[in-house]
């Protein structure tokens, strides 16, 4: 049987023994075996429309079709390689224990600069830069990559005409759904009204998932700058670094790439603060989102709730008031991911 070189792939992932099994390129992969970039890339064909626009010298920036754009949020970003400690602490600080075997990898980050690439705003980080508007106004990203695989931007919520969808599509990829090492295209995205709210984006291109599993992924928020602003606002990606993205010999179940009490995001707020938690789930998996000592009435209405379920490429955010002092935790409720480091703390003052 002979498979297109990339197009078709299947991943099944099985939660509790944290298995990756995965078809990519027509080559099956399992938890031990590293998916190489090389081996993803081997047979893959540059799109058309990508040739096409390097043969011109580059790739051209889209058209804005918001007409009357109240202003311009504009990022350079570059995608990177670059070493990652999933558990920077090498404990479980909750648990008092060690959390043992080799911890760190080569992850995929999404880079800030500054204007022009003149130089980079900090480190590339799992999650990406928060790319933040106001309804009206449109985000455009100056994105290029410097890793060897072809990778993309690709934003949920935001309104795009199709050339700025930021994905693979085969013989039918503009040139944003494609972006080789060295190339930069401009993606520009528009905050419509109907877009407020939070977001998340990821790589769409012709190696995905992989990209994601090894850390492309980052959050988005629209806002209507006439309501209020919470006092206190987190992102939280929950994700997971399997083996066959990292090399490494046991999966973690993560938050904000990173995995265990400790090492994952201590988020802090004081009574009386008005607080929200942004939740985004990045992976194969369901995640529940649960917050000790805490309830919210969920953004579509119904009763209150104090844990609610994510599914892949889900958003969510949990508001409320915050009325009980103390180190709470935050944490997935699927018991096979808390376990594997999917838990963080939350302390009120
Ligand atoms: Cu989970």
């Amino acid at each position: 049987m002979s498979l297109p070189p990339i197009g078709r792939r299947t991943f099944v992932a099985e939660a509790a023994g944290g298995l990756l099994l995965c078809t990519l390129g027509g080559k099956r992969f399992s938890t031990n075996e590293e998916v190489s970039v090389e081996t993803l890339n081997e047979g893959l064909e540059v799109p058309p429309k990508v040739a096409a626009a390097r043969a011109n010298g580059g790739t051209a920036p889209g058209q804005a079709v918001l007409a009357k754009a109240t202003a311009t949020n504009e990022y350079w970003i570059q995608a990177e390689q670059m070493k990652w400690d999933i558990v920077p602490k090498g404990r479980d600080q909750m648990m008092g224990v060690q959390v043992k075997g080799k911890t760190t990898f080569k992850a995929w980050g999404y880079r800030l600069y500054s204007a022009n690439f003149a130089q980079p705003l900090g480190k590339a980080t799992v999650p990406g830069p928060l790319l933040e508007a106001n309804v009206g106004e449109t985000v455009t990203v100056h994105f290029r990559s410097k890793l060897d695989t072809p990778v993309t931007m690709h934003p949920h919520g935001l309104q795009y005409s199709v050339d700025m969808d930021g994905a693979y599509k085969g013989k039918y990829t503009d040139p944003g759904g494609f972006v080789q090492k060295g190339d930069e295209v401009t993606y520009i995205w528009e905050a419509v009204p109907s877009a407020e709210g939070v977001w998340w984006y990821h790589d769409h291109g012709p190696s995905e998932p992989l990209p994601v599993y090894k850390g492309l992924f980052g959050p988005i928020i629209v806002r209507d700058p006439n309501k209020p602003r919470p006092d206190k606002e987190f992102f939280v990606a929950f994700h997971s670094f399997q083996p066959a993205a990292t090399g490494l010999n046991q999966p973690f179940y993560c938050i904000n790439g990173r995995a265990y009490t400790g090492n994952t995001p201590n988020l802090k707020a004081n009574v009386g603060d008005d607080v929200a938690f942004h939740v985004y789930a990045v992976d194969d998996y369901f995640h529940t989102f649960h917050i000790h000592g805490h309830r919210w009435v969920p953004p579509v209405g119904g009763p209150t709730i104090d844990n609610v379920t994510l599914g892949p490429g889900d958003v969510t955010t949990a508001r409320f008031t915050e009325d009980n002092p103390g180190r709470w935790l935050y944490h997935c409720h699927v018991w096979s991911h808390i376990v594997q480091g999917m838990s963080g703390w939350y302390i009120v003052e």
